[in-house]
């Protein structure tokens, strides 16, 4: 019996399955929609949902998380862009550090602000190393968080970044190009990083295709993630989650 939704994550890695998400933009996605989302995403056996985004504007975040828990049994995970997107409703909060960034706001700053609410909450907490990736322009996570995005073809400079976060101690690595970017993050990059970081990885960002979201996950990726391309494609869901878990490799050692 798996006793965290990190132990779920390490788990699948360590039997080389690959995982599929599903983000859920809560200004984006009304209790109607949710629902339509939650029974395509149990019908394609999506393996987590994160909920959140660098900037909400709507005010239902909490009512949304709940309303998700509430109708399947997928693991919920926040996926802040600001303290005020937590809540004790969810399985598991990616507690992140933007890695990539030179901003202390993003690396510490808003963190111990919120650690109170976060320890009272009783979330489990994942540590998370999130490292943005140009994607070709500007994205709100960008803006948000004054951060250099590392530049798309530098993969020495992510391959250091995410060294330095998994020696840190952190226990997941979010490569993100940003919520609709225009080029999502290239398979070299992500291969660069996974061939020598054992934690696991998180991909997202501009992922449109089945076939981008398998390529990323054969360079290295281990969990897939889709937001944008499914809001304006609900079929997407099934064609994604079955092109990420038809990947299957050899035994992973560690
Ligand atoms: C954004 O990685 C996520 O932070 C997902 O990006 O919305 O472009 O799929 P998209």
């Amino acid at each position: 019996m798996l006793t965290s939704t990190y132990d779920k994550i390490v788990q699948l890695k360590r039997e080389n399955r690959k995982a599929f998400t599903v983000l859920v933009d809560p200004d984006k996605t009304t209790l109607k929609k949710a629902d339509e989302l939650v029974s395509l995403c149990t019908k394609a056996n999506v393996d987590f949902i994160f909920v959140g985004g660098s900037l909400v504007v709507s005010d239902h975040l909490e009512e949304l998380v709940q309303h998700i828990k509430s109708s399947c049994d997928i693991p919920l995970l926040l996926f802040p862009g600001s303290p005020s997107q937590v809540t004790p409703y969810a399985d598991a909060l990616l507690y992140l550090s933007l890695i990539s960034g030179r901003n202390p706001e993003y690396l510490i700053g808003q963190h111990v602000i919120s650690a109170p609410a976060v320890k009272k909450s009783g979330l489990e907490v994942i540590p998370t190393g999130y490292m943005l990736i140009d994607g070709g322009a500007p994205t709100t996570v960008s803006y948000i968080s004054n951060a250099n995005p590392i530049p798309t073809d530098k993969n020495e400079i992510a391959l250091c970044t995410a060294l330095a976060g998994e020696m840190l101690g952190l226990k997941l690595l979010y490569m993100d190009a940003g919520s609709g970017a225009k080029q999502p993050i290239q398979e070299g990059m992500i291969h660069a990083v996974a061939s020598q970081v054992n934690i696991p990885i998180i991909v997202g960002g501009g992922i449109t295709t089945p076939e981008k979201a398998y390529n990323n996950s054969k360079a290295g990726a281990d969990i897939i993630v889709v937001g944008n391309a499914i809001e304006k494609d609900t079929t997407l869901i099934l064609e994604i989650s079955q092109a990420v878990h038809s990947i299957k490799t050899v035994a992973n050692p560690h």
